[in-house]
C-alpha cells in the first residue's frame, strides 16, 4: 500500500514522536538532579551516535564495494591482508574498550555527584500513592505542625528535599521529569526520592508505571515557590477549615459531616475526621487548582460536576455517586466553595 511507504511515514513517525504533553528532562531541568543525569545523557547519545553512524557507514561501504569487485579465482593466504585486519581488530576492540569505560566512569562520577546532593535534607515529605490520587503529609519534629493534603506539593525554592514515597495499593510511580528520574514505589517497599528545584514554577509530575483504569489522571503537580510565599502556604494548610458563616454554608456543612462524604473524607476542624489515606483531605480544597488529580479545574462547576456524577469525569474513581435533594447538593456546594 502507498500509505505505508516508508518514505512517506516515516516525517510524519518522527513528527509524531515529538508529540508529548509532558515537557521532558532533556529539555528544561528545573534542578541539579534533573540537569547532571541530563548531561550524562547527552553523553551517551552522543557517543551511541556517532557509533552508530559510523556501523551504518561501513556498512554500505561494504556494500558499495562488494559490487565493484568480482572474485573470479579462488580466495588466496594473504599475509599483507590479514595484517590489515588485525590492525583493524586491534584499534575497534580498543575504542570499544575506552568507550564503555568512559561510560562506566562517568555513570559512577554522576552517582557519586547525585547522592552528594541528598545529604541532609531541610524538608521531608511523605507521598503515598492510591488508586489514583496522591496522598502528602508535610512531616516536622513537631506533631501538631503535620498536615495532610492531596495531589498537589509546594516546596521552598533551593532546598534540599526528601520524597519518601509509599504505595497504599498497586505499583506506582514518581515521576517529576524536569526535576529527577522516577522512582517506582511497590506496596511495603518506601522509597526515597531526593529533589531539589532551583527554578519557579509548576512542574508536572506523573504516575510512571500503569496502575489501572485512571493511571492517565494520576497527576502531581508540584509547585516550587520562593521561601516566604511556600511559609505562607504551609501556615495556612496548617490550619484547620474555617467555620461556615451564611446559613446555605452552615447546612451545607452539615450535610457532608453527618453525610456519606464524612465517612472518607477529613475535613480538619469539623467532626468529619474519618481517615484521609480513604480519600483527599479537604480542608483546604478550595487551595488547590485541580480536583481528581488533575482530572477537572478546581472552579465551582466542575467542583459540582464531580460531586453528581465523579464517575463521568473520571470513569471507575473510588468515589461513589451520592445522589442528593437539590438543595442540600447546593448547600454542600457553597460550603465546599468555603474551604480556602
Ligand atoms: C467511598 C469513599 C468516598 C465517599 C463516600 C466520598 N468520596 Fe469524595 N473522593 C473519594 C476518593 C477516593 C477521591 C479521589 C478520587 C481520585 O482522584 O481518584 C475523592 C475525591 C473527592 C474530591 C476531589 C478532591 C481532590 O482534591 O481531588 C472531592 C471534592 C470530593 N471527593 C467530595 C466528596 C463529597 C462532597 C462527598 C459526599 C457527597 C464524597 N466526596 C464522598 C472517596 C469518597
Ligand atoms: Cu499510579
Amino acid at each position: 500500500m502507498k500509505l505505508l511507504n516508508p518514505l512517506f511515514t516515516l516525517p510524519f513517525l518522527c513528527i509524531a514522536a515529538a508529540c508529548s504533553r509532558n515537557p521532558s528532562v532533556l529539555q528544561d531541568p528545573a534542578g541539579p538532579h534533573a540537569e547532571i543525569t541530563g548531561k550524562l545523557f547527552r553523553y551517551f547519545f552522543a557517543v551511541n551516535g556517532v557509533i552508530f553512524l559510523l556501523v551504518l557507514g561501513f556498512l554500505f561501504f561494504a556494500l558499495w564495494r562488494r559490487r565493484e569487485r568480482q572474485l573470479v579465482a579462488p580466495l588466496q593466504p594473504d599475509a599483507q591482508g590479514e595484517k590489515r585486519l588485525l590492525t583493524g581488530v586491534v584499534i575497534a576492540v580498543s575504542l570499544t574498550i575506552i568507550v564503555l569505560t568512559s561510560f562506566v566512569i562517568l555513570s559512577y562520577a554522576v552517582d557519586k555527584n547525585l547522592i552528594g546532593l541528598d545529604k541532609n535534607p531541610a524538608l521531608e515529605i511523605e507521598i503515598t500513592g492510591h488508586q489514583w490520587w496522591w496522598e502528602v503529609r508535610y512531616l516536622s519534629k513537631t506533631p501538631s505542625d503535620v498536615f495532610t493534603t492531596a495531589n498537589e506539593i509546594h516546596v521552598p525554592l533551593n532546598t534540599k528535599i526528601r520524597l519518601i514515597l509509599k504505595s497504599s495499593d498497586v505499583i506506582h510511580s514518581v515521576w517529576f521529569p524536569n526535576l529527577a528520574g522516577k522512582r517506582d514505589i511497590i506496596p511495603g517497599h518506601d522509597q526515597d526520592l531526593f529533589i531539589r528545584v532551583d527554578k519557579e514554577g509548576t512542574w508536572q509530575g506523573r504516575c510512571g508505571e500503569f496502575c489501572g483504569m485512571q493511571h492517565a489522571f494520576m497527576g502531581l503537580t508540584l509547585f516550587a515557590e520562593p521561601k516566604p510565599a511556600f511559609e505562607a502556604w504551609e501556615k495556612a494548610q496548617r490550619l484547620p477549615a474555617e467555620e461556615p458563616q451564611s446559613a446555605e454554608e452552615k447546612h451545607g456543612k452539615e450535610v457532608f459531616t453527618t453525610g456519606a462524604c464524612a465517612m472518607c473524607h477529613v475535613i480538619r476542624g469539623t467532626d468529619s475526621t474519618g481517615y484521609s489515606s480513604n480519600a483527599p483531605d479537604l480542608t483546604h480544597l478550595k487551595s488547590r487548582a485541580t480536583i481528581g488529580a488533575g482530572a477537572a479545574a478546581n472552579t465551582k462547576g466542575d467542583l459540582g460536576g464531580w460531586i453528581l456524577d465523579p464517575h463521568g469525569i473520571k470513569p471507575g474513581v473510588h468515589m461513589p455517586t451520592i445522589s442528593q435533594e437539590p438543595q442540600d447538593f447546593q448547600a454542600l456546594l457553597s460550603y465546599l466553595e468555603t474551604l480556602k
